[in-house]
């Protein structure tokens, strides 16, 4: 029951909203992002994002995670500036970290802890347009909250628990499911798994991408990044969600042309910078 106002964001449209730079453009006129998550031992989720935030061409990325992780992160990606904070530390020594960042992106690899409450609070509480996704949905649907300049990227186990209901009944019917998340929590709505959809609130898109090779761990704290990437070099959200999320699927189908067995979410990084033809 495809609804007759959805479009199939196919490869001539998605080029379309592909970000071109002025030869005058320099890395502040591509945004300041901050990547926040990765608790202890899921580190590799936002180093993943952290990654494809500078991939799809973000001007400054920074993550926020585990004071454990920053020697892997540096070691493994050298242009990503490193953050922590303690729960012992102060929230105004938050705030300061946060006040850098123009686009924050939150969730993989959170956890639930106190630690990641904090977070998410000092997050929500800037004004500026936000990425939401994994364990920030988690979060979010324990107190939900309605906002218009964020994008929530759950995939169906998520969207069920935003929506207090089951994967099945999400999967059930994905075009109300991405409705009603709009509905409740605003913004705009990446509905992720076989056949992703993305919904502003008045347009639908489908898209004509992807492949099973993606069901693979970490593939959507990569899709975060794109998208949080994207969001920092667009003016509209929408725009942001529906390129992101065709170019993170673009980059998984090249990756896959010699088979989908064994892809894995790294390998959609150096594909990410390839032009949309
Ligand atoms: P079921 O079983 O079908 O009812 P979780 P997670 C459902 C981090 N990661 N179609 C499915 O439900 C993430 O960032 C860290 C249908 C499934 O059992 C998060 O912070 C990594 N159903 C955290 O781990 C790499 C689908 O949801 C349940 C579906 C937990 O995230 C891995 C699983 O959801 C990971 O990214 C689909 N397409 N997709 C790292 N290297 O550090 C999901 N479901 O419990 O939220 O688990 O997505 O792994
Ligand atoms: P996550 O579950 O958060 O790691 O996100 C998984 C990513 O892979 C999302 O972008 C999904 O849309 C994508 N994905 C997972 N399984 C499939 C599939 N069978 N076909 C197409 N895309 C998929
Ligand atoms: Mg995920």
């Amino acid at each position: 029951n495809v609804p007759a106002s959805s479009t199939l964001l196919m490869l001539y449209e998605a080029a379309k909203l592909e970000p071109k730079r002025k030869s005058s453009t320099h890395k502040g006129h591509a945004g300041r992002v901050m990547c926040v998550g990765g608790q202890k031992g899921m580190g590799g989720a936002i180093i993943l994002s952290g990654q494809a935030t500078l991939r799809s061409g973000a001007g400054l990325v920074a993550v926020l995670t585990d004071e454990s992780h920053v020697p892997a992160l540096l070691a493994r990606q050298p242009e990503l500036m490193a953050r922590w904070w303690h729960e012992n530390e102060s929230n105004e020594v938050l705030n300061n970290i946060f006040a850098w960042a123009n686009v924050i992106a939150i969730g993989p690899g959170l956890g639930k802890s106190m630690w990641a409450r904090k977070l998410f609070e000092a997050a929500v509480a800037c004004e500026c347009p936000m990425v939401v996704d994994a364990d920030a949905l988690n979060l979010l649907a324990e107190s939900p909250k309605y906002r218009d300049n964020w994008i929530l990227t759950p995939h169906p186990g998520e969207a069920a628990n935003l929506l207090r209901t089951s994967t099945i009944e999400i999967e059930r019917d994905r075009f109300s499911a991405v409705k009603e998340l709009h509905k409740r929590y605003g913004g705009v709505v990446v509905l992720k798994g076989a056949g992703t959809i993305v919904y502003d609130g008045s347009t639908l898109s489908i898209i004509d991408a992807g492949n099973p090779g993606m069901a693979s761990g970490g593939m959507g704290d990569v899709l975060t990044g794109v998208i949080a990437g994207c969001v920092a070099q667009m003016s509209s959200l929408s725009k942001s969600a529906n390129f992101g999320a065709y170019l993170h699927s673009y980059a998984a189908d090249i990756a896959a042309q010699d088979g989908e067995r064994g892809l894995i979410a790294s390998d959609l990084l150096p594909l990410l910078g390839n032009n949309i033809k």
